[in-house]
């Protein structure tokens, strides 16, 4: 019985060895493998998967003798947000497009108040660095010689969620282009049209 253990011993050592030599120690290449094919299989999910997404727009209206319609969509993506603008009834050209800070589209827009700037920076571009923009400062949209506007673009620095979301704020489309220099406004002129941002999913 004695000599029995002893080969039970050497043959879970050989066992043992073998495992070793031939698929390297546990904590080698196959566990790392598998952690990163895990790591891509929740990228691939997260960057073409809406499911769960937070999804608001803003219905434009036009103010008092102007004719802009139409929907400003906004999906939070994983780290940017992407912006879908539906338009119509433009004067031709580029229109200044930003997020004002309160959401009342009231005295032909007036209500809105400023660009939304929580963080207290310059007026700017929206491809400017975080410390020369405000967070409402999304551009321009331009217009065809129809007058309708389709625009389809990704920001990275307004949110649907936490501190700083923008839902509830509005979006002001205006007569002129935003310069980009100008403070506080962009020089972009009238107030043409407006709407308050609304969660819908
Ligand atoms: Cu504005
Ligand atoms: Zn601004």
């Amino acid at each position: 019985m004695k000599h029995f253990h002893h080969l039970k011993y050497a043959a879970l050592f050989i066992i043992g060895f073998a495992l070793i030599a031939g698929f390297g120690w546990p904590n080698g290449p196959i566990t790392s493998k598998g952690e990163a094919a895990a790591s891509a299989s929740f990228q691939k999910k997260s960057d073409d998967d809406d499911k769960g997404a937070i999804v608001a727009e803003a219905q434009i209206e036009p103010t008092a003798g102007n004719e802009v319609k139409g929907s400003v969509k906004f999906i939070q993506k994983k780290d940017r947000v992407h912006i879908i603008s539906k338009l119509q009834g433009l004067p031709p050209g580029r229109h200044g497009f930003h997020l004002h800070q309160h959401g009342n589209c009231g005295d032909n827009g007036m209500a809105a108040g400023g660009h939304y700037n929580p963080t207290g920076t310059p007026h700017g571009s929206p491809d400017n660095d975080v410390s020369h923009r405000h967070v409402g400062d999304l551009g321009n949209l331009e217009a065809n010689h129809k007058g309708d506007a389709h625009d389809n673009r990704f920001d990275n620095v307004i949110k649907l969620s936490g501190p700083q979301s923008v839902i509830g704020l509005s979006v002001i489309i205006h007569a002129n282009p935003d310069d980009f220099v100008t403070q506080p406004t962009g020089n972009a002129g009238a107030r043409i049209g407006c709407g308050v941002i609304k969660q819908i999913k």
